[in-house]
Protein backbone atom coordinates (compact mmCIF):
# COMPACT_ATOMS: atom_id res chain seq x y z
CA UNK A 1 0.00 0.00 0.00
CA UNK A 2 1.48 3.43 -1.06
CA UNK A 3 1.80 6.01 1.45
CA UNK A 4 0.00 9.41 1.94
CA UNK A 5 3.46 10.77 0.72
CA UNK A 6 4.08 8.29 -2.40
CA UNK A 7 0.94 9.17 -3.26
CA UNK A 8 1.82 13.18 -2.92
CA UNK A 9 4.77 13.05 -4.55
CA UNK A 10 3.02 11.59 -8.01
CA UNK A 11 0.70 14.10 -8.08
CA UNK A 12 3.65 17.20 -7.12
CA UNK A 13 5.38 15.33 -9.90
CA UNK A 14 2.39 15.51 -12.63
CA UNK A 15 1.52 18.87 -11.56
CA UNK A 16 5.68 19.57 -12.43
CA UNK A 17 5.70 18.11 -15.65
CA UNK A 18 2.04 20.06 -16.62
CA UNK A 19 4.14 23.89 -15.58
CA UNK A 20 6.47 22.36 -18.29
CA UNK A 21 3.54 22.50 -20.80
CA UNK A 22 2.17 25.91 -19.35
CA UNK A 23 -1.14 24.20 -17.93
CA UNK A 24 -1.44 26.25 -15.14
CA UNK A 25 -4.81 25.32 -14.10
CA UNK A 26 -4.61 21.96 -13.91
CA UNK A 27 -1.22 22.19 -11.91
CA UNK A 28 -2.66 24.50 -9.17
CA UNK A 29 -5.22 21.56 -9.20
CA UNK A 30 -2.60 18.77 -8.98
CA UNK A 31 -0.31 20.62 -6.12
CA UNK A 32 -3.38 21.53 -4.15
CA UNK A 33 -4.38 18.02 -4.13
CA UNK A 34 -1.12 16.58 -2.92
CA UNK A 35 -0.99 19.16 -0.23
CA UNK A 36 -4.18 17.63 0.73
CA UNK A 37 -2.77 14.10 0.61
CA UNK A 38 0.40 15.20 2.08
CA UNK A 39 -1.20 16.36 5.50
CA UNK A 40 -4.38 13.78 5.87
CA UNK A 41 -3.95 12.47 9.75
CA UNK A 42 -4.43 8.75 8.49
CA UNK A 43 -3.70 6.65 5.93
CA UNK A 44 -5.06 7.69 2.87
CA UNK A 45 -7.33 4.26 2.32
CA UNK A 46 -9.44 5.13 5.09
CA UNK A 47 -11.01 7.76 2.84
CA UNK A 48 -11.25 5.76 0.08
CA UNK A 49 -15.27 6.23 -0.48
CA UNK A 50 -15.28 9.78 0.32
CA UNK A 51 -12.36 10.61 -1.28
CA UNK A 52 -14.10 13.77 -3.27
CA UNK A 53 -15.83 15.60 0.17
CA UNK A 54 -11.93 16.21 0.71
CA UNK A 55 -10.54 20.19 -0.18
CA UNK A 56 -9.19 20.00 -3.15
CA UNK A 57 -10.13 16.20 -4.72
CA UNK A 58 -12.59 16.19 -7.43
CA UNK A 59 -13.81 13.39 -9.39
CA UNK A 60 -10.91 13.10 -11.80
CA UNK A 61 -8.12 12.97 -9.11
CA UNK A 62 -10.27 10.60 -7.09
CA UNK A 63 -10.47 7.95 -9.63
CA UNK A 64 -6.36 8.62 -9.77
CA UNK A 65 -6.36 8.19 -6.17
CA UNK A 66 -8.10 4.70 -6.91
CA UNK A 67 -5.69 3.47 -9.45
CA UNK A 68 -2.75 4.35 -7.37
CA UNK A 69 -4.55 2.40 -4.44
CA UNK A 70 -5.47 -0.36 -6.75
CA UNK A 71 -3.02 -1.14 -8.89
CA UNK A 72 0.51 0.76 -7.32
CA UNK A 73 0.91 3.31 -9.95
CA UNK A 74 -0.72 6.07 -12.29
CA UNK A 75 -1.41 5.28 -16.17
CA UNK A 76 -1.25 9.00 -16.96
CA UNK A 77 2.29 9.60 -15.32
CA UNK A 78 3.48 7.14 -16.93
CA UNK A 79 2.18 8.64 -20.22
CA UNK A 80 3.77 12.16 -19.21
CA UNK A 81 7.13 10.57 -18.52
CA UNK A 82 6.95 8.75 -21.58
CA UNK A 83 6.57 12.21 -23.26
CA UNK A 84 9.76 13.42 -21.68
CA UNK A 85 11.87 10.96 -20.01
CA UNK A 86 14.02 13.53 -17.08
CA UNK A 87 14.61 13.14 -13.78
CA UNK A 88 12.30 16.35 -12.94
CA UNK A 89 12.60 15.34 -8.93
CA UNK A 90 15.89 14.93 -8.99
CA UNK A 91 16.61 18.46 -10.79
CA UNK A 92 14.61 20.36 -9.18
CA UNK A 93 16.99 19.98 -6.00
CA UNK A 94 19.49 21.47 -8.01
CA UNK A 95 18.84 25.15 -6.80
CA UNK A 96 17.32 27.55 -9.43
CA UNK A 97 16.32 25.20 -12.17
CA UNK A 98 12.24 25.05 -12.05
CA UNK A 99 10.11 23.35 -14.75
CA UNK A 100 10.32 25.59 -17.45
CA UNK A 101 14.23 25.96 -17.27
CA UNK A 102 13.90 21.94 -17.09
CA UNK A 103 12.28 21.73 -19.71
CA UNK A 104 14.80 23.70 -22.28
CA UNK A 105 18.06 22.08 -20.81
CA UNK A 106 15.76 18.92 -22.21
CA UNK A 107 15.04 19.99 -25.60
CA UNK A 108 18.18 21.91 -26.58
CA UNK A 109 20.60 19.62 -25.05
CA UNK A 110 19.00 16.20 -24.29
CA UNK A 111 19.60 16.45 -19.86
CA UNK A 112 17.77 13.85 -18.26
CA UNK A 113 19.76 13.97 -15.23
CA UNK A 114 21.99 15.56 -12.45
CA UNK A 115 24.63 13.58 -13.99
CA UNK A 116 23.71 15.09 -17.69
CA UNK A 117 23.22 18.37 -16.40
CA UNK A 118 26.81 18.41 -14.41
CA UNK A 119 28.78 17.26 -17.90
CA UNK A 120 26.64 19.60 -19.62
CA UNK A 121 27.80 22.73 -17.49
CA UNK A 122 31.51 21.66 -17.27
CA UNK A 123 31.62 21.35 -21.18
CA UNK A 124 30.51 24.97 -21.47
CA UNK A 125 27.46 24.26 -23.01
CA UNK A 126 25.05 25.81 -20.87
CA UNK A 127 25.82 29.25 -21.29
CA UNK A 128 24.40 29.79 -24.55
CA UNK A 129 21.48 28.69 -23.99
CA UNK A 130 18.69 31.63 -24.21
CA UNK A 131 18.17 32.66 -21.03
CA UNK A 132 20.85 30.66 -19.41
CA UNK A 133 24.57 32.92 -19.58
CA UNK A 134 27.72 31.89 -17.80
CA UNK A 135 26.92 33.32 -14.89
CA UNK A 136 23.51 31.10 -14.44
CA UNK A 137 26.32 28.22 -15.94
CA UNK A 138 28.70 28.62 -12.51
CA UNK A 139 25.91 28.83 -9.95
CA UNK A 140 24.03 25.01 -11.64
CA UNK A 141 27.52 23.80 -11.05
CA UNK A 142 27.83 25.14 -6.97
CA UNK A 143 24.05 24.07 -6.71
CA UNK A 144 24.96 20.86 -7.80
CA UNK A 145 28.48 20.39 -5.87
CA UNK A 146 26.22 21.62 -2.46
CA UNK A 147 23.18 19.38 -3.84
CA UNK A 148 25.58 16.69 -3.70
CA UNK A 149 27.73 17.34 -0.76
CA UNK A 150 24.52 18.32 1.43
CA UNK A 151 22.60 14.73 1.64
CA UNK A 152 25.37 14.37 4.88
CA UNK A 153 23.35 15.41 8.07
CA UNK A 154 24.85 17.05 11.38
CA UNK A 155 26.16 14.94 14.33
CA UNK A 156 24.07 17.26 16.10
CA UNK A 157 20.71 16.11 14.37
CA UNK A 158 21.00 12.80 13.97
CA UNK A 159 22.41 11.62 17.53
CA UNK A 160 19.39 13.07 19.33
CA UNK A 161 17.35 11.35 16.80
CA UNK A 162 19.29 8.19 17.20
CA UNK A 163 18.99 8.09 20.92
CA UNK A 164 15.19 8.54 20.50
CA UNK A 165 14.44 6.03 17.76
CA UNK A 166 17.07 3.12 20.04
CA UNK A 167 15.07 3.72 22.93
CA UNK A 168 11.54 3.32 21.31
CA UNK A 169 13.09 0.02 19.74
CA UNK A 170 14.22 -1.66 23.37
CA UNK A 171 10.96 -1.71 24.54
CA UNK A 172 10.49 -4.74 21.58
CA UNK A 173 13.93 -6.14 21.68
CA UNK A 174 16.71 -7.75 23.93
CA UNK A 175 19.36 -5.13 22.77
CA UNK A 176 19.85 -2.31 20.89
CA UNK A 177 22.84 -0.23 19.82
CA UNK A 178 23.78 2.89 17.71
CA UNK A 179 26.41 1.35 15.06
CA UNK A 180 27.77 3.22 12.18
CA UNK A 181 29.54 6.64 11.95
CA UNK A 182 26.68 7.74 14.84
CA UNK A 183 28.47 5.29 17.22
CA UNK A 184 31.84 6.95 15.88
CA UNK A 185 30.55 10.01 16.71
CA UNK A 186 31.36 11.57 13.31
CA UNK A 187 30.77 15.20 13.09
CA UNK A 188 28.65 14.19 9.65
CA UNK A 189 26.27 11.34 9.13
CA UNK A 190 25.19 9.67 5.95
CA UNK A 191 22.46 7.60 7.20
CA UNK A 192 21.92 5.78 10.42
CA UNK A 193 22.01 2.26 11.48
CA UNK A 194 20.99 0.30 14.26
CA UNK A 195 21.11 -3.26 15.55
CA UNK A 196 18.95 -5.30 17.61
CA UNK A 197 18.59 -8.54 19.11
CA UNK A 198 15.33 -9.72 19.31
CA UNK A 199 13.30 -12.98 19.78
CA UNK A 200 9.98 -11.09 17.77
CA UNK A 201 11.41 -9.64 14.62
CA UNK A 202 8.63 -9.33 12.75
CA UNK A 203 7.12 -7.14 15.92
CA UNK A 204 10.12 -4.85 16.06
CA UNK A 205 10.22 -4.48 12.12
CA UNK A 206 6.85 -3.71 12.14
CA UNK A 207 7.11 -1.14 15.36
CA UNK A 208 10.20 0.42 13.31
CA UNK A 209 7.96 1.09 10.00
CA UNK A 210 5.42 2.42 11.77
CA UNK A 211 7.09 4.47 13.36
CA UNK A 212 6.22 8.58 13.19
CA UNK A 213 7.95 10.58 10.89
CA UNK A 214 8.51 7.44 8.56
CA UNK A 215 8.44 9.21 5.08
CA UNK A 216 9.05 5.57 3.25
CA UNK A 217 9.90 2.08 3.78
CA UNK A 218 12.70 1.07 1.62
CA UNK A 219 13.15 -2.56 2.24
CA UNK A 220 11.53 -4.74 4.37
CA UNK A 221 12.81 -7.83 6.26
CA UNK A 222 12.71 -9.76 9.22
CA UNK A 223 17.02 -9.27 9.41
CA UNK A 224 16.82 -5.89 7.77
CA UNK A 225 14.57 -3.11 7.40
CA UNK A 226 15.55 0.03 5.98
CA UNK A 227 13.30 3.45 6.05
CA UNK A 228 13.39 7.17 5.07
CA UNK A 229 12.23 9.22 7.71
CA UNK A 230 10.36 13.06 6.70
CA UNK A 231 13.94 14.93 6.82
CA UNK A 232 14.90 12.39 4.20
CA UNK A 233 17.50 10.55 6.90
CA UNK A 234 17.59 6.86 5.96
CA UNK A 235 17.95 4.39 8.98
CA UNK A 236 18.67 1.08 8.78
CA UNK A 237 17.50 -1.66 11.34
CA UNK A 238 19.19 -5.13 11.32
CA UNK A 239 18.52 -7.63 13.60
CA UNK A 240 20.94 -10.73 14.37
CA UNK A 241 21.41 -13.36 16.78
CA UNK A 242 23.15 -13.00 20.61
CA UNK A 243 25.97 -15.02 19.58
CA UNK A 244 27.33 -12.88 17.05
CA UNK A 245 26.37 -9.94 18.26
CA UNK A 246 29.78 -8.80 18.94
CA UNK A 247 31.25 -9.45 15.96
CA UNK A 248 27.56 -7.38 14.07
CA UNK A 249 28.15 -4.38 16.18
CA UNK A 250 31.67 -4.24 15.15
CA UNK A 251 31.51 -4.80 11.47
CA UNK A 252 28.32 -2.25 11.51
CA UNK A 253 29.98 0.11 13.55
CA UNK A 254 33.07 0.06 11.18
CA UNK A 255 34.75 2.20 9.41
CA UNK A 256 34.96 0.34 6.45
CA UNK A 257 38.41 1.04 6.72
CA UNK A 258 39.32 0.21 10.21
CA UNK A 259 37.31 -3.27 9.39
CA UNK A 260 39.26 -4.15 6.12
CA UNK A 261 42.93 -3.83 8.44
CA UNK A 262 41.36 -6.28 10.83
CA UNK A 263 40.39 -8.68 8.68
CA UNK A 264 43.88 -8.60 7.06
CA UNK A 265 45.06 -8.72 10.64
CA UNK A 266 42.69 -11.82 11.75
CA UNK A 267 43.58 -13.49 8.05
CA UNK A 268 47.56 -13.13 9.14
CA UNK A 269 46.55 -15.20 12.49
CA UNK A 270 44.84 -17.91 10.45
CA UNK A 271 41.34 -16.92 11.45
CA UNK A 272 38.44 -15.16 9.71
CA UNK A 273 36.38 -12.23 11.00
CA UNK A 274 33.48 -11.63 9.75
CA UNK A 275 30.10 -9.69 10.72
CA UNK A 276 28.56 -13.09 12.23
CA UNK A 277 31.95 -13.71 14.19
CA UNK A 278 35.68 -14.74 14.44
CA UNK A 279 36.37 -18.04 12.97
CA UNK A 280 39.58 -20.33 12.90
CA UNK A 281 38.59 -23.34 10.53
CA UNK A 282 34.91 -23.66 11.18
CA UNK A 283 35.28 -22.73 14.63
CA UNK A 284 33.18 -19.80 15.99
CA UNK A 285 36.35 -18.92 18.29
CA UNK A 286 34.78 -15.60 19.49
CA UNK A 287 32.37 -12.77 18.26
CA UNK A 288 29.74 -12.56 21.34
CA UNK A 289 31.53 -9.50 22.30
CA UNK A 290 33.89 -6.48 20.56
CA UNK A 291 35.90 -7.24 23.27
CA UNK A 292 36.72 -10.74 22.71
CA UNK A 293 37.27 -10.24 18.89
CA UNK A 294 39.99 -7.21 19.62
CA UNK A 295 41.52 -9.43 22.23
CA UNK A 296 41.30 -12.85 20.16
CA UNK A 297 43.04 -10.38 17.51
CA UNK A 298 46.00 -9.68 19.81
CA UNK A 299 44.41 -5.82 20.19
CA UNK A 300 43.55 -3.28 22.88
CA UNK A 301 40.05 -2.53 22.50
CA UNK A 302 39.45 0.29 20.38
CA UNK A 303 37.11 3.15 21.48
CA UNK A 304 34.49 3.30 18.87
CA UNK A 305 35.58 7.13 17.74
CA UNK A 306 39.05 6.16 17.25
CA UNK A 307 37.90 3.33 14.04
CA UNK A 308 38.78 5.17 10.90
CA UNK A 309 42.17 3.71 10.55
CA UNK A 310 44.18 6.30 11.25
CA UNK A 311 47.03 4.61 13.34
CA UNK A 312 44.71 3.11 15.67
CA UNK A 313 44.96 -0.39 15.27
CA UNK A 314 49.13 -0.24 15.02
CA UNK A 315 49.03 1.51 18.24
CA UNK A 316 46.43 -1.00 19.88
CA UNK A 317 48.74 -3.76 18.40
CA UNK A 318 51.52 -2.21 20.98
CA UNK A 319 49.44 -1.13 23.72
CA UNK A 320 49.83 2.46 22.92
CA UNK A 321 45.99 3.83 22.33
CA UNK A 322 45.73 7.10 24.37
CA UNK A 323 42.92 7.52 27.31
CA UNK A 324 40.89 9.42 25.93
CA UNK A 325 39.41 12.75 27.51
CA UNK A 326 35.45 11.95 28.22
CA UNK A 327 32.28 13.83 29.45
CA UNK A 328 32.90 13.41 33.24
CA UNK A 329 36.76 14.67 33.03
CA UNK A 330 35.35 18.37 31.88
CA UNK A 331 35.50 20.77 34.49
CA UNK A 332 34.46 23.86 32.94
CA UNK A 333 32.82 25.83 29.96
CA UNK A 334 34.93 29.02 28.69
CA UNK A 335 33.19 30.66 26.19
CA UNK A 336 29.35 31.41 26.87
CA UNK A 337 27.02 34.19 25.92
CA UNK A 338 24.81 35.65 28.26
CA UNK A 339 21.66 38.21 28.27
CA UNK A 340 24.39 40.92 28.05
CA UNK A 341 24.99 40.44 24.57
CA UNK A 342 23.21 38.14 22.17
CA UNK A 343 22.64 35.17 24.49
CA UNK A 344 19.05 34.59 25.92
CA UNK A 345 19.63 34.05 29.81
CA UNK A 346 21.20 35.74 32.62
CA UNK A 347 24.77 34.93 34.30
CA UNK A 348 22.73 33.90 37.16
CA UNK A 349 20.66 30.76 35.33
CA UNK A 350 24.20 29.60 33.40
CA UNK A 351 26.00 29.74 36.22
CA UNK A 352 23.44 27.60 38.43
CA UNK A 353 23.16 25.44 35.32
CA UNK A 354 26.95 24.73 35.20
CA UNK A 355 26.79 24.02 38.89
CA UNK A 356 24.23 21.17 37.97
CA UNK A 357 26.39 19.74 35.37
CA UNK A 358 29.68 19.24 38.15
CA UNK A 359 31.56 21.69 36.65
CA UNK A 360 33.99 23.97 38.95
CA UNK A 361 34.22 27.35 36.58
CA UNK A 362 32.77 29.28 33.50
CA UNK A 363 33.82 31.89 31.75
CA UNK A 364 31.13 34.39 30.43
CA UNK A 365 32.51 35.41 27.24
CA UNK A 366 29.87 38.23 25.95
CA UNK A 367 30.89 39.65 22.48
CA UNK A 368 33.24 42.90 23.06
CA UNK A 369 34.34 45.73 20.97
CA UNK A 370 34.11 47.95 18.29
CA UNK A 371 32.30 45.96 15.54
CA UNK A 372 28.62 46.47 16.82
CA UNK A 373 27.51 43.08 16.22
CA UNK A 374 25.75 40.76 18.22
CA UNK A 375 24.99 43.32 20.98
CA UNK A 376 28.65 43.85 21.43
CA UNK A 377 29.52 45.70 24.61
CA UNK A 378 32.13 48.16 24.96
CA UNK A 379 33.90 49.05 27.78
CA UNK A 380 31.10 50.74 30.31
CA UNK A 381 29.52 47.49 29.39
CA UNK A 382 32.24 45.32 30.68
CA UNK A 383 32.63 47.24 34.08
CA UNK A 384 28.96 47.07 34.44
CA UNK A 385 29.29 43.39 33.74
CA UNK A 386 32.15 42.44 36.37
CA UNK A 387 29.78 43.94 39.26
CA UNK A 388 27.58 41.20 38.88
CA UNK A 389 30.38 38.75 38.25
CA UNK A 390 31.50 39.72 41.58
CA UNK A 391 28.58 39.63 43.16
CA UNK A 392 27.86 36.19 42.33
CA UNK A 393 31.01 35.06 42.76
CA UNK A 394 30.46 35.53 46.71
CA UNK A 395 27.15 34.02 46.23
CA UNK A 396 27.87 31.12 44.84
CA UNK A 397 31.43 30.35 45.98
CA UNK A 398 33.75 27.95 45.46
CA UNK A 399 32.09 27.89 42.10
CA UNK A 400 33.62 30.58 39.84
CA UNK A 401 32.64 33.03 37.21
CA UNK A 402 35.93 34.21 35.09
CA UNK A 403 35.89 37.16 33.27
CA UNK A 404 36.11 36.86 29.57
CA UNK A 405 35.20 38.30 25.98
CA UNK A 406 35.03 37.57 22.59
CA UNK A 407 36.71 39.54 20.27
CA UNK A 408 37.01 39.72 16.87
CA UNK A 409 39.91 39.70 14.86
CA UNK A 410 40.39 42.38 12.01
CA UNK A 411 41.52 42.20 8.50
CA UNK A 412 44.76 42.86 9.81
CA UNK A 413 44.70 40.45 12.86
CA UNK A 414 44.16 43.19 15.34
CA UNK A 415 41.98 42.55 18.15
CA UNK A 416 39.84 45.87 18.14
CA UNK A 417 39.88 46.43 21.95
CA UNK A 418 42.60 48.06 23.91
CA UNK A 419 44.87 46.44 25.68
CA UNK A 420 44.78 48.24 28.75
CA UNK A 421 41.15 46.74 28.82
CA UNK A 422 42.11 43.39 27.91
CA UNK A 423 44.31 42.45 30.62
CA UNK A 424 41.73 43.44 33.10
CA UNK A 425 40.61 39.76 31.72
CA UNK A 426 40.81 36.30 32.88
CA UNK A 427 39.50 35.13 29.54
CA UNK A 428 39.96 36.43 25.64
CA UNK A 429 38.17 34.29 22.68
CA UNK A 430 39.36 36.02 19.52
CA UNK A 431 37.66 34.74 16.62
CA UNK A 432 37.34 36.07 13.16
CA UNK A 433 33.71 37.19 12.01
CA UNK A 434 34.13 38.80 8.85
CA UNK A 435 36.55 38.64 5.65
CA UNK A 436 36.37 35.13 5.60
CA UNK A 437 37.18 35.24 1.36
CA UNK A 438 40.93 35.96 2.03
CA UNK A 439 44.05 34.01 0.37
CA UNK A 440 45.69 31.24 2.42
CA UNK A 441 48.36 33.51 3.13
CA UNK A 442 45.93 36.22 4.15
CA UNK A 443 44.26 34.29 6.84
CA UNK A 444 46.85 32.22 8.36
CA UNK A 445 48.51 35.92 8.77
CA UNK A 446 45.88 37.03 9.97
CA UNK A 447 45.05 34.56 12.87
CA UNK A 448 48.95 34.68 13.33
CA UNK A 449 49.19 38.02 14.26
CA UNK A 450 45.92 37.71 16.49
CA UNK A 451 47.92 35.02 18.85
CA UNK A 452 51.13 37.21 18.79
CA UNK A 453 48.69 39.27 21.16
CA UNK A 454 49.64 38.75 24.88
CA UNK A 455 46.35 38.69 26.68
CA UNK A 456 44.73 36.54 24.06
CA UNK A 457 43.97 33.46 25.34
CA UNK A 458 42.28 31.09 22.44
CA UNK A 459 41.12 31.31 19.05
CA UNK A 460 37.88 30.84 18.82
CA UNK A 461 36.41 28.58 16.39
CA UNK A 462 39.81 28.55 14.30
CA UNK A 463 38.32 27.72 10.63
CA UNK A 464 35.24 29.16 10.47
CA UNK A 465 33.61 26.21 8.72
CA UNK A 466 29.57 25.98 9.17
CA UNK A 467 28.51 22.26 8.45
CA UNK A 468 26.56 22.14 5.15
CA UNK A 469 27.11 26.03 4.95
CA UNK A 470 30.15 26.81 3.69
CA UNK A 471 33.82 25.23 4.17
CA UNK A 472 36.00 27.71 6.37
CA UNK A 473 38.58 30.06 5.10
CA UNK A 474 42.16 28.81 3.73
CA UNK A 475 44.34 28.37 6.39
CA UNK A 476 47.69 26.63 7.06
CA UNK A 477 47.23 24.99 9.68
CA UNK A 478 50.59 23.52 10.33
CA UNK A 479 51.17 27.34 10.60
CA UNK A 480 48.65 27.88 13.25
CA UNK A 481 49.78 25.00 15.41
CA UNK A 482 53.08 26.24 15.72
CA UNK A 483 52.63 29.61 15.97
CA UNK A 484 49.67 28.33 18.65
CA UNK A 485 53.05 27.04 20.43
CA UNK A 486 55.17 29.68 19.96
CA UNK A 487 52.85 32.13 21.22
CA UNK A 488 51.40 30.35 24.25
CA UNK A 489 47.82 30.49 22.60
CA UNK A 490 45.20 27.56 22.99
CA UNK A 491 42.85 26.38 20.22
CA UNK A 492 39.00 25.83 20.45
CA UNK A 493 37.19 23.05 19.56
CA UNK A 494 34.04 24.96 19.47
CA UNK A 495 31.01 22.84 20.41
CA UNK A 496 28.28 23.93 18.18
CA UNK A 497 26.75 21.25 16.30
CA UNK A 498 26.73 23.72 13.40
CA UNK A 499 30.76 24.24 13.97
CA UNK A 500 32.12 21.33 15.62
CA UNK A 501 35.79 23.11 15.04
CA UNK A 502 38.24 22.55 15.24
CA UNK A 503 37.25 18.72 13.86
CA UNK A 504 38.54 15.61 14.63
CA UNK A 505 41.53 15.67 12.21
CA UNK A 506 42.40 19.28 13.05
CA UNK A 507 42.37 18.57 16.96
CA UNK A 508 45.10 15.36 16.14
CA UNK A 509 47.79 17.82 14.14
CA UNK A 510 47.27 20.22 16.65
CA UNK A 511 47.69 18.30 20.10
CA UNK A 512 51.30 17.68 18.40
CA UNK A 513 52.34 21.59 19.39
CA UNK A 514 49.56 22.87 21.45
CA UNK A 515 46.81 22.75 23.97
CA UNK A 516 43.17 22.96 23.05
CA UNK A 517 39.99 23.73 25.25
CA UNK A 518 36.32 22.57 24.07
CA UNK A 519 33.87 24.86 24.66
CA UNK A 520 30.09 25.18 23.74
CA UNK A 521 29.65 28.83 22.60
CA UNK A 522 26.36 28.58 24.05
CA UNK A 523 23.55 31.43 23.33
CA UNK A 524 21.19 29.65 26.15
CA UNK A 525 20.76 27.25 28.91
CA UNK A 526 20.64 24.10 26.70
CA UNK A 527 23.38 24.84 24.50
CA UNK A 528 25.46 23.77 27.55
CA UNK A 529 24.90 20.53 26.46
CA UNK A 530 26.69 20.91 23.16
CA UNK A 531 29.81 19.96 25.13
CA UNK A 532 29.43 16.41 24.27
CA UNK A 533 29.51 17.06 20.58
CA UNK A 534 33.18 18.90 21.19
CA UNK A 535 34.38 16.13 23.38
CA UNK A 536 33.08 13.98 20.56
CA UNK A 537 35.65 15.55 18.28
CA UNK A 538 38.44 15.82 20.91
CA UNK A 539 37.57 11.99 21.53
CA UNK A 540 38.14 11.49 17.42
CA UNK A 541 40.92 13.77 17.60
CA UNK A 542 43.15 11.04 20.19
CA UNK A 543 43.01 14.05 22.67
CA UNK A 544 43.33 13.40 26.97
CA UNK A 545 43.04 15.13 29.66
CA UNK A 546 46.30 16.43 30.07
CA UNK A 547 45.32 18.35 26.21
CA UNK A 548 42.86 20.34 27.25
CA UNK A 549 42.68 23.35 29.07
CA UNK A 550 38.93 22.66 30.56
CA UNK A 551 39.86 19.48 32.22
CA UNK A 552 41.70 21.43 34.86
CA UNK A 553 40.96 21.96 38.74
CA UNK A 554 40.03 25.44 39.45
CA UNK A 555 43.03 26.10 40.92
CA UNK A 556 45.35 24.99 38.06
CA UNK A 557 43.30 26.95 35.67
CA UNK A 558 43.99 29.80 37.54
CA UNK A 559 47.52 28.92 38.05
CA UNK A 560 47.69 28.39 34.38
CA UNK A 561 46.05 31.85 33.48
CA UNK A 562 48.14 33.86 36.00
CA UNK A 563 51.38 32.56 34.15
CA UNK A 564 52.19 34.91 31.39
CA UNK A 565 51.55 33.51 27.75
CA UNK A 566 54.54 32.61 26.45
CA UNK A 567 55.59 30.32 29.12
CA UNK A 568 52.15 28.76 29.12
CA UNK A 569 53.18 25.69 26.95
CA UNK A 570 57.18 25.39 27.69
P1 LIG B 1 27.98 7.05 6.85
O1 LIG B 1 26.69 6.33 6.91
O2 LIG B 1 28.37 7.43 5.47
O3 LIG B 1 28.04 8.22 7.76
O4 LIG B 1 29.15 6.06 7.33
P2 LIG B 1 29.04 4.61 8.01
O5 LIG B 1 30.40 4.31 8.51
O6 LIG B 1 27.92 4.57 8.97
O7 LIG B 1 28.82 3.67 6.76
P3 LIG B 1 27.60 2.75 6.30
O8 LIG B 1 26.30 3.21 6.84
O9 LIG B 1 27.71 2.64 4.81
O10 LIG B 1 27.95 1.32 6.88
C1 LIG B 1 27.90 1.07 8.25
C2 LIG B 1 29.03 0.21 8.62
O11 LIG B 1 28.93 -1.08 8.00
C3 LIG B 1 30.38 0.73 8.15
O12 LIG B 1 30.90 1.67 9.03
C4 LIG B 1 31.19 -0.53 8.11
C5 LIG B 1 30.20 -1.56 7.66
N1 LIG B 1 30.31 -1.76 6.22
C6 LIG B 1 29.46 -1.33 5.28
N2 LIG B 1 29.88 -1.72 4.06
C7 LIG B 1 31.01 -2.40 4.24
C8 LIG B 1 31.95 -3.07 3.38
O13 LIG B 1 31.79 -3.10 2.16
N3 LIG B 1 33.02 -3.65 3.96
C9 LIG B 1 33.22 -3.63 5.30
N4 LIG B 1 34.30 -4.19 5.82
N5 LIG B 1 32.39 -3.01 6.13
C10 LIG B 1 31.30 -2.41 5.62
CA1 LIG C 1 25.74 4.89 8.38
CA1 LIG D 1 23.93 2.21 6.48
ZN1 LIG E 1 30.93 33.07 20.74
Amino acid sequence: MPSNKEIADIFYEIADRLEMEDERFKVRAYRRAAETIESLPKGIEVYKDNLTQLPGIGEAIAKKIKEILETGKLGYLEKLRRQMPVDIQGLRRIEGLGPKKIKVLWEKLGIRNVEDLKKAAEQGKIRNLEGFGAKTEQDILEAIKFAQGATRFSLGLVLPLAEQLASELSKYAERVDICGSVRRMKDTIGDLDILAISTEPQKLMDVFTRLPGVAKVLLRGLTKTSIILRNGLQVDLRVVGRESYGSALQYFTGSKQHNVKLRTIAKGKGMKLSEYGLFKGDERIGGGSEEEIYKALGLEFVPPELREDRGEIEAAQQGKLPKLVCLEDIKGDLHIHSDWSDGRDSIRRLAQKCIELGYEYMGVCDHVGRLRIAGALDYNGLREQWKEIDQLNKELAPFRILKGAEVNIDKKGNIDLPEDVLKQLDIVVASIHFGFKGSEEEMTKRICKAMENPYVTCIGHPTGRMIGIRPGYALAMERVFEKARATGTLLEINSHPARLDLNDVHAKGAIEHTMLVINTDAHALEHLGFIRYGVAMARRGWCTKANLLNTYTLKDLLSFLKTPKKKRLS
